[in-house]
C-alpha cells in the first residue's frame, strides 16, 4: 500500500471515530422518509424527474398534508410516480391528468390535488384538457415537466422541442416552417382568467431546486385558499434522449432551453390579493 493511500485510510478512520460529527445539529439533509418510498427510481442518471419527486415529498411532509393530498400520474417516464410517492395517487390516460385531477378535486374539495405531467402529455395530447382546466380555473396544482422531448417513447419531437433541435422524428433538427414553432404553453395558460399563479423554474442547480420547492409549496397554499389553477413548469433535461452526459445535458439546457423558456414567475397574485 503506498504512503498516500495509507494516510487517506487513516484520515477516514479518524473521521469515522469522530462520533461528534454525526449529530442531529450537523445533519444537512434528511430524506423525506414518510412521503417518499425507500426504493430505487427507474429514472436515468441525472434525470430531473427524481429531483422534482423529492421536492414534492419534502413539501408534502413540511406542510403535513401526507394524508390530505392526491396526485395524478401521467403517461410518460413519470408514469410510475405512484411507486415513489407514498401518497394517494391515480393514473390518467395520456394527456388526461388535469381532467382527472378536476374530477377528484370536485368530489373531494378538501383534498390537495395535483397533476404531474410531461411536455408530450400536457402540451401535445393533453392540450385541450390543459387549456380548459386552466380556463375553468379548477382549484388544482399542475406540475409540468418540460424536457423538450418525448422521453419515454425514445426521443420523438414534442411541441416544446426547440427550433433546430434534433429528435428521432426531426433528425435534421426541428424546422419551424414545416413543423411549427415550439408551443410555450405556460405563457399561454398565464393569459387565461382561471390561472392564479404561473411560474417557470428548473432543478439543475441548488438555488433553482430551492426556488422550485417554494413554487410547489405556493401552489398548494393558494389551493388551500381556493384561488384557482396554479401551474408550475419545471424546465428539465433528458440526458438519455438528448444523448449527453447528465452534466453536459444541464449545460446544454442552460445554454439552449433557458433562453427560450426563461425562468421566473409569469403570473403572480396582484397586490392585496393573497
Ligand atoms: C393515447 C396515447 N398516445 C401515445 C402514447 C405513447 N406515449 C407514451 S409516453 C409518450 C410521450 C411522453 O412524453 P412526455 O409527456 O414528454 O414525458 P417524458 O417521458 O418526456 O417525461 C407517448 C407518446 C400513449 N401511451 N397513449
Ligand atoms: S428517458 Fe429522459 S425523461 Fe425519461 S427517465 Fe431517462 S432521462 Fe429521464
Ligand atoms: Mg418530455
Amino acid at each position: 500500500m503506498n504512503e498516500k493511500r495509507m494516510l487517506d485510510d487513516q484520515h477516514y478512520e479518524t473521521m469515522l471515530a469522530e462520533e461528534s460529527l454525526c449529530t442531529k445539529e450537523n445533519l444537512v439533509y434528511e430524506t423525506p422518509a414518510e412521503a417518499l418510498y425507500d426504493t430505487p427510481m427507474h429514472y436515468c442518471p441525472g434525470c430531473g424527474h427524481g429531483v422534482v419527486h423529492r421536492l414534492l415529498a419534502e413539501v408534502i411532509e413540511e406542510m403535513e398534508i401526507l394524508h390530505d393530498v392526491i396526485g395524478v400520474a401521467p403517461v410518460g417516464c413519470s408514469v410510475l410516480a405512484y411507486n415513489y410517492l407514498n401518497i394517494d395517487m391515480s393514473e390518467a390516460a395520456h394527456g388526461r391528468a388535469s381532467a382527472v385531477a378536476t374530477g377528484i378535486k370536485r368530489v373531494l374539495p378538501e383534498k390537495y390535488v395535483f397533476s404531474y405531467q410531461g411536455d408530450g402529455d400536457l402540451a401535445a395530447i393533453g392540450t385541450g384538457e390543459t387549456i380548459h382546466t386552466c380556463n375553468r380555473g379548477e382549484n388544482v396544482l399542475i406540475i409540468f415537466i418540460n424536457n423538450g422531448i418525448y422521453g419515454m417513447t425514445g426521443g420523438q419531437m414534442a411541441p416544446t422541442t426547440l427550433p433546430g433541435m434534433k429528435s428521432t422524428t426531426s433528425p435534421f433538427g426541428r424546422d419551424v416552417d414545416t413543423m411549427g414553432a415550439p408551443l410555450k404553453i405556460t405563457d399561454l395558460v398565464a393569459e387565461l382568467p382561471g390561472t392564479y399563479y404561473v411560474t417557470r423554474q428548473s432543478v439543475h442547480k441548488p438555488a433553482n431546486v430551492r426556488k422550485t420547492k417554494k413554487a410547489i409549496m405556493k401552489g398548494f397554499e393558494y389551493q388551500k385558499l381556493g384561488k384557482g389553477t396554479c401551474f408550475v413548469e419545471v424546465v428539465t433535461n433528458c440526458p438519455s434522449n438528448w444523448k449527453m452526459t447528465p452534466l453536459d445535458s444541464n449545460t446544454w439546457m442552460e445554454e439552449n432551453m433557458l433562453p427560450f423558456y426563461p425562468l421566473g414567475d409569469i403570473k403572480v397574485p396582484q397586490k392585496g390579493e393573497n
